[in-house]
């Protein structure tokens, strides 16, 4: 059995049940979700000039091998109605693998931990909640470390 720690984001529809609705779908085929972060309204990082995001964290217990875990989010944005139309544009559905296990992948389909979780406060912050002890493989840090040290000044704010 293996740990995963995904993000999920959404910016286009109902975000709120969007995201629910994820959780449900991956709580049946990728493994138990076993914790999951509040949701967190976040400014879009990259193309700045679009609706601001929710993100959320959650991690499972998955006996899915990586590229399996990948597809399976894969198919979950797709449930969602996910297009792929421009990088870094908005989405109904994102689902990242940000940490498997302690595992170090670098792939052109997967990389692992995710490259750009060190500076993404949407990320870490709600990875944080669940999962502040967790080490990053490469960098020898923990979360909490990595949110500490993260540079990123865009807006991240718990809803109620
Ligand atoms: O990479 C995840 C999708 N995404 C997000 C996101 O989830 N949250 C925020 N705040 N900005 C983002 N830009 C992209 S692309």
């Amino acid at each position: 059995m293996s740990t995963a720690y995904l993000l999920l984001g959404s910016n286009l529809g109902n975000r709120t049940t969007i995201l629910r609705e994820a959780i449900d779908y991956l709580n049946a085929t990728a493994g138990n979700v076993v914790a999951a972060s509040a949701l967190y309204e976040t400014a879009a990082w990259g193309l700045e000039d679009q609706p601001a995001f929710l993100n959320q964290a959650i991690c499972v217990q998955t006996t899915l091998l990586p590229l399996q875990l990948l597809e399976t989010c894969q198919a979950t944005e797709q449930r969602a109605g996910r297009e792929r139309l421009i990088r870094w544009g908005a989405r109904t559905l994102d689902v990242d693998i940000l940490l498997y296990d302690d595992l170090v992948l670098n792939t052109a389909r997967l990389i692992l931990p995710h490259p750009r979780l060190p500076e993404r406060r949407f990320a870490l912050v709600p990875l944080v909640e669940i999962a502040a002890d967790v080490m990053h493989p490469v960098l020898e840090k923990t979360v909490a470390e990595l949110l500490a040290e993260c540079t990123d000044t865009l807006k991240v704010t718990l809803t109620k």
